[in-house]
Parts: C-alpha cells; sequence; structure tokens
C-alpha cells in the first residue's frame, strides 16, 4: 500500500538523522532536572522525542506542524462531509504530509479489509460480564488479539533491527481496523444486551463506528470522526502514549503497548475524566433542576473544591490556556446544538470556573481541557452512558500511539529506562553535597 511505501521511503532519511544526533551530540546537555521534577512527576523534563505532534503550552496542538483548524481544513473529505477522513489523518500522523482523496481511501480501505474482529475477542467480552468498566472490557478486548501479533510472530523467527518497523505497522493497521467495531460490541452489549449493526462496506471508519453504535442521527458520524481526530495524540509524555510506549519500548507488540496504554487511560486524572465531566455536569443540573445561574454554579463548584475534589475537565499538566480541542468540540456544538441545555449548562461553567480557580490558588491552568466539552456532544446524540466515554477516547488516542509506535521501530529507540534514586540522595543532591 502507498502509506507503506511512503514509509519505507521516508524511514532511512530520519534513522540517519536519529542516530547522528546521539553520535554527535550525545553528550551535549540540552536540559537540568529540579528537585520538584523528580520527586513531582518528572513534570516538563525533555526526555521523549516525536515527530507525529508537538503541544504548546499556550497554542495547544499541532499535528505534524498543523493547528487543529489547519489540519481540519487541509486534510480530504468524501462529498458531502464536514469532517475529513480518519484514514487520511492517520496518513498526515504518519507521513507528515497532507493526503490526496485517493491516498486517505487508501488507508480506509486497508482498515475495512482488515476490520473483522475474531469471535474469540468477543467471548473474551462477555465472559467478564455487564457489571464491569467499559474500559476493562475494552483493554481486555485488544489484549486478547496480542495473540494474532505479526511483530510477535516475526520476532520469535528472528529479524533485523531495520525490519522491526515493518510488523509494527502491519500491527498498528490490523489494530486501528478493529478497535471500532470492540468498541462498538462492548457498547452494545453492556447497556442493550443486543449486538452492534453490521459493518457499513460504504462507510468510512469513523461513521462506520457510528453506524455500528447504531445512533440513527447521522451527524453523529461527522463528531465521530471529529472525535478521534482531536483525542489522537497529545506528544510523547501524556501517561497513556507514554505508557505505550514504555510497554512497547521492551520490544512487546502494538497490542501490549495499547493495553497498557489503555490502563493509563482509564484514570480519572487523564481519560476517565470525561466521565467524571458530564457526571459532575449533571449532577450540578441535577441539583438545580436545569440550567443553573453562575451564582448557583459557584456555590457548586465551590463546595466541589472545598470537599477536596478536582473540578473534573479543568486544568492541565502543560497546558496554559484555553485548549483548543474544547474550542473545536464547542464550535460543533454551537453549530448542531445551540440549544441543548447541557451546552448551555457547559457553556455558563466555561464563564464561572477558570476565576473560581484562580481565587482557589491552586491549579496552574484555570482553563478547560478536552475533556470538559467531549460528553455535552455525546449525551446529545443518544451516547449518555458516560462510563463509556473513556472507551471512545481510547479509539482516538490509538491512531497517534500506533503512528509513533511504528516510528520507534523505523528509528531504532532503544528501551527506555530512567534512574531512579533514595530520598537521602536528592537531599544531597539537592543541598549540594
Ligand atoms: N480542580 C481542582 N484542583 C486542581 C485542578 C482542578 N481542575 N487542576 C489542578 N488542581 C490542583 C491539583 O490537584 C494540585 O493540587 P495539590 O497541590 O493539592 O496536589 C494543584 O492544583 C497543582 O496542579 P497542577 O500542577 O496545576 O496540575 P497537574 O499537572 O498536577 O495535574 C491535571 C493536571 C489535569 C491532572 C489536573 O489539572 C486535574 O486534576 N484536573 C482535573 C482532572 C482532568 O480534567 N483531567 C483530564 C486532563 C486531560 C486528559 O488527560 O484527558
Amino acid at each position: 500500500m502507498k502509506l507503506k511505501e511512503k514509509l519505507a521511503e521516508k524511514i532511512p532519511a530520519v534513522q540517519a538523522r536519529y542516530k547522528g544526533l546521539i553520535k554527535e551530540y550525545g553528550a551535549n546537555k540540552i536540559a537540568d532536572v529540579t528537585v520538584a521534577q523528580c520527586a513531582g512527576g518528572m513534570r516538563g523534563i525533555k526526555s521523549l522525542l516525536t515527530d507525529i505532534s508537538y503541544l504548546d503550552p499556550n497554542e495547544g496542538i499541532r499535528f505534524r506542524g498543523y493547528t487543529i483548524p489547519e489540519t481540519l481544513e487541509a486534510l480530504p473529505k468524501r462529498e458531502g462531509a464536514e469532517i475529513p477522513l480518519v484514514g487520511g489523518f492517520y496518513y498526515l500522523l504518519f507521513t507528515g504530509e497532507i493526503p490526496t482523496l485517493e491516498e486517505a481511501e487508501e488507508v480506509e480501505a486497508e482498515w475495512k479489509a482488515r476490520g473483522k474482529v475474531p469471535q474469540y475477542v468477543f467471548d473474551v467480552i462477555e465472559a467478564q460480564g455487564k457489571d464491569t468498566h467499559p474500559m476493562t472490557l475494552f483493554t481486555l478486548g485488544v489484549l486478547s488479539m496480542q495473540r494474532e501479533s505479526k511483530f510477535a510472530a516475526k520476532y520469535a523467527e528472528g529479524m533485523t533491527k531495520a525490519e522491526y518497523w515493518e510488523p509494527m505497522f502491519e500491527d498498528s493497521m490490523n489494530m486501528m481496523a478493529k478497535l471500532p467495531a470492540i468498541a462498538a460490541y462492548v457498547y452494545r452489549f453492556k447497556y442493550y444486551g443486543d449486538k452492534p449493526a453490521p459493518s457499513d462496506p460504504n462507510l468510512d471508519w469513523g461513521s462506520d463506528f457510528a453506524n455500528m453504535m447504531k445512533i440513527e442521527n447521522l451527524e453523529y458520524r461527522e463528531l465521530a470522526k471529529l472525535y478521534f481526530i482531536l483525542h489522537s495524540d497529545h506528544e510523547s509524555g501524556n501517561a497513556s502514549a507514554h505508557t505505550a510506549h514504555l510497554v512497547a519500548s521492551t520490544l512487546s507488540d502494538a497490542y501490549f503497548g495499547w493495553a497498557g496504554g489503555l490502563c493509563a487511560l482509564a484514570g480519572p486524572l487523564h481519560g476517565l475524566a470525561n466521565q467524571e465531566c458530564l457526571k459532575w455536569i449533571m449532577g450540578l443540573m441535577d441539583k438545580f433542576d436545569g440550567v443553573p445561574t453562575e451564582e448557583q454554579i459557584d456555590k457548586f463548584a465551590w463546595d466541589t473544591l472545598n470537599s477536596g475534589q478536582v473540578i473534573p475537565g479543568y486544568g492541565h499538566a502543560v497546558l496554559r490556556k484555553t485548549d483548543p480541542r474544547y474550542t473545536s468540540q464547542r464550535e460543533f456544538a454551537l453549530k448542531h446544538c445551540p440549544d441543548d441545555p447541557v451546552f448551555k449548562t457547559v457553556s455558563v461553567v466555561y464563564k464561572v470556573v477558570p476565576d473560581i480557580l484562580v481565587k482557589h490558588g491552586k491549579a496552574k491552568n484555570p482553563w478547560p481541557n478536552v475533556d470538559a466539552h467531549s460528553g455535552v456532544l455525546q449525551q446529545y446524540y443518544g451516547v449518555k452512558e458516560y462510563d463509556f466515554y473513556t472507551v471512545l477516547f481510547g479509539i482516538g488516542r490509538a491512531l497517534g500511539v500506533t503512528a509513533n509506535l511504528t516510528w520507534d521501530r523505523a528509528m531504532g529507540q532503544p528501551l527506555e529506562r530512567p534512574k531512579s534514586i533514595t530520598t537521602d540522595m536528592l537531599e544531597k543532591l539537592a543541598k549540594g553535597e
């Protein structure tokens, strides 16, 4: 396929640049580490390398150098569609080039050809039972497919390092192709006790997810594509992408890597915040019986903070302004559901909460992140089961993660192994002893 050929063309130069950098400048310093960084979650330490995306604290994410509006503008769309093909976006993440419609369609066609999920994946999900959290069901589904790994099989046969990226790419394509069907299965099984709609060969990857979910409103197809693109990548240091990179740096495959990443995504400080967010908004609306006033939100937010909880959907480890992923979803809502009471509530929350967080004085960033807006749109189209939302995040984030894992192999990135020290050692270093 063209995407694979394009990668094969690009890899030697990138690899030579990477190896050359280490060889020529390997001993040069690029940063120092403070006591706070060592003891406090490694915030901001420049220690990961990726060209897939970059997160500027003030500007937000750029995918291969393109901002979100630029990405949505530049990528090819099918006739009549509002949002570009996710297959074309995947091409951009891998190659750094805007594909033609034909190139985007080729990725879509490959996904279609590789999309059939083995029955044992569904058996694993059903064996867990409906009471299990959807992220557990989804993660188990992904992990169960590890036995299909081309990378693991080739590694067992024996291959050279230069060949590593190829089976990683194949695993990435195979896994991406199946994630929407697995997620739709989890959704229908857990909440409705039935099966997803059959895949429609005429629909693109994102729209087919909406179809398999059995969401009738056709606008949800556009939202699905937008959602997956927006959640795809946030450079490499976020917990889910970093976990996947770490796991796969041991030369385990993309299934092991992404199952690990999904476990990190399932925490409330990361991907699970999207479920917590809508739960918080619905709690707010229940308490005040509809769209609350600014005064009512003020009280509710302070009650949350005073009870020791965080306000979900606000704050970020890197960003220092409103997340452009929030803005993009807000624009979609303004176009498609401006009168929805939940959207109206989220809009008033946006007016009130940043000031409260500033007064509270703890959060370094008082502005909303991606999770503050995603649930509103989901519930509007009928996906009201908010504990499912992190699964949606898990489909989207896999796009960036698998592109990174393939490039990690292509560049020959090694096993990740930072150094830990003891508290005694840190004290001595801190005091300059
Ligand atoms: N509400 C209340 N307190 C908050 C807060 C919020 N939304 N955001 C940060 N704080 C607090 C932190 O808990 C921390 O308190 P302590 O000093 O008592 O530990 C303090 O402010 C400083 O935190 P920070 O340096 O600003 O933020 P971190 O890098 O430590 O954490 C994040 C970032 C996102 C985990 C944090 O802002 C948060 O908990 N937000 C709410 C949960 C959320 O929306 N997570 C989703 C993030 C996006 C994603 O990954 O999906």
